[in-house]
């Protein structure tokens, strides 16, 4: 099989890249009065403007044509329908089965896996309510004040970034943390202010063997068994896995465990019950519209033509940048402070499951794949590094996004947000020239996405995380890479297994330095020793 970048489809994007080359936005805009019409895109209150990109009706055309060399239509509707596309880990991707509400069965190894779905979501429905309605009683008696979601990747920031996202929907009195890091501190940092009686700890690993994860929870259950008796986990622990023995082992009872499965990837997970958090904090109901507006994303995805489908568009407009235009990263821009948490939750669900460089045949691509994705919130980006996408020598695209509706402020209030908004991507398009300063010239010409909706509500939201996950999905197929494993984050892992008893008292006091890693590596844990005032 030919390489991408031989490809009819990619040789032709390259030639109009050529002939794209003396163009502008501003005269794109100024030769086409309809271009925000033409370059826009709305499903329900939900828009997609990309008019401020260097792309005409041509580029798009090319780029449909990319898509469809590529089989983006077939690679999406095997997913759905339970193919396994992660041909690496021989397994099917339906997170989009999570979201179904259609009734259908979902097949995949012969199964529906629909009445799976429903049952745990049932149990997720009722151990909400029963932990927000005061039902559900820690050992002494008191109903929770807190819930600690211990997790991390795909188990933490799903979950975190939506709790955050639905702040304005918490049950008052009920507060949701999350505990993450294997550094000790983020635990006793969270422990500090919280009440074992009260507080309810969800362990949430598909795997149940995660080191991080297992240690926090290690740390919480001595913390409740050391105050209230050993006869107290059971009352104080829930736990998300696919791990059933593991999660017995620990001390869980069966009811409360969660189940997923592996056709659920980690940082696609938080439609399952590792969204328990979120529909603890925000209620089943909350939890659900979530769902339901992520399904008319999948609806919409599954049926639009790719000249009309919003996350095939937006993965188009970012292969163009990245692959044609040159852009080195791409910036996601919040305009809206209970989404700040997105940046973080996109980096891993983009640069984990497109940082990746053979193809799933296991060939060298011969192009770039995913770019380096960061974010911060607006209006705060605009005081730290956007000098460098309006002035810096690199290109740098970016999704400026913002609900017209506050959930907490006035219409004036709000207004300021977001004339921010509007303002700095007409600043990047635009430019400014100054010939007599030329600290005080913009090129102009950054290209941006603006994503608009009404308002920041469970539906929405479910309707923006599934637009993301789709366009990494798009982008990964004309890629031609496996979107879906993650063998990348192994390495680190099994070295640090390795070091570890390295670090150990014994080996601490041992006069003999360690000789066994490279030399950078040696001198390291050998200074730590010394720092230690132990070793050699
Ligand atoms: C995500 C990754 C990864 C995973 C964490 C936690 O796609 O697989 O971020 O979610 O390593 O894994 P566990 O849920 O198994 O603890």
């Amino acid at each position: 099989m030919a390489s991408l970048t031989q490809t009819p489809a990619w040789k032709a994007l390259e030639a109009h890249r050529e002939k794209m080359a003396a163009a502008s936005m501003c005269a794109l805009f100024d030769g086409h009065p309809g271009r925000f019409a033409h370059f826009s895109l709305a499903l329900d209150d939900f828009l997609l403007d990309y008019s401020k990109n260097l792309v005409t009706a041509e580029t798009m055309k090319l780029l449909f044509d990319l898509a469809r060399q590529e089989d983006v239509e077939g690679w999406r509707d095997r997913m759905f329908s339970g193919g396994h596309i992660n041909v690496s880990e021989d397994r099917a991707v339906l997170h989009t089965a999570l979201r179904d509400r259609s009734g259908e069965a979902v097949v995949t190894g012969g199964a529906d896996v629909m009445p799976g779905v429903r049952d745990v979501l049932g149990q997720m429905r009722a151990f909400s309510v029963a932990v927000r309605g005061g039902i559900w009683k820690g050992h002494t008696g008191e109903p929770v004040s807190d819930v600690v979601n211990i997790g991390i990747g795909g188990s933490d920031l799903g979950p975190a970034m939506a709790c955050q996202a639905l702040a304005p929907y918490h049950k008052p009195g009920l507060n949701v943390h999350f505990v993450s890091n294997v550094d000790g501190a983020h635990m006793a940092e969270t422990l500090k202010a919280l009440n074992p009686e009260t507080t309810l700890f969800i362990v949430a690993s598909k795997t149940f063997t995660t080191q991080e994860t297992m240690s926090n929870a290690a740390t919480a259950r001595a913390w409740v068994a050391d105050s209230l008796g050993e006869e107290a986990v059971a009352r104080h622990f829930a736990a998300l896995s696919a791990n059933e023995s593991a999660v017995a082992d620990f001390g869980v009872e069966t009811q409360n465990m969660f189940r997923l499965w592996d056709w659920v990837g980690g940082r696609f997970s938080l439609w399952s019950s590792i969204g328990l958090s979120i529909a603890v904090a925000a209620g089943a109901e909350r939890f659900e519209e979530m769902l339901e507006g992520a399904y008319a994303m999948d609806r919409h995805f599954l049926e639009a033509p790719l000249e009309s489908n919003m996350p095939a568009i937006l993965a188009l407009i970012g292969v163009w940048n990245c692959n044609f235009l040159g852009a080195q990263a791409h910036a996601v821009l919040p305009y809206d402070h209970n989404l700040r948490r997105l940046p973080a939750y996109l980096q891993q669900a983009d640069m984990e499951s497109n940082g990746k460089s053979v193809t799933r045949d296991g060939d060298p691509v011969d192009h770039h794949t995913g770019p380096v994705i960061f974010g911060a919130p607006g209006t705060n980006a605009q005081h730290t590094f956007f000098q460098l996408l309006h002035q810096g020598t690199r290109m740098i695209s970016s999704d400026f996004i913002a609900a017209a509706e506050s959930c907490n402020a006035g219409p004036e209030r709000h207004a300021i947000l977001l004339a921010n908004f509007f303002a700095q991507t007409e600043a990047l398009m635009l430019g400014k020239k100054d010939a007599h300063a030329p600290h005080k010239n913009f090129e102009g010409g950054r290209p941006t996405n603006s994503i608009l909706f009404r308002k920041l509500d469970p539906r929405s939201l479910g309707m923006l995380i599934a637009l993301y996950e789709h366009k990494i999905f798009v982008q990964g197929v004309i890629w031609r890479i496996n979107s879906f494993d993650q063998w990348g984050v192994e390495l680190g892992k099994r070295l640090a297994k390795e070091i570890l008893p390295q670090l150990t008292a014994a080996q601490l006091t041992a006069e003999a330095d360690v000789d066994n890693h490279d030399g950078s590596t040696n001198g390291l844990i050998n200074h730590y020793k010394k720092l230690l005032g132990r070793g050699s």
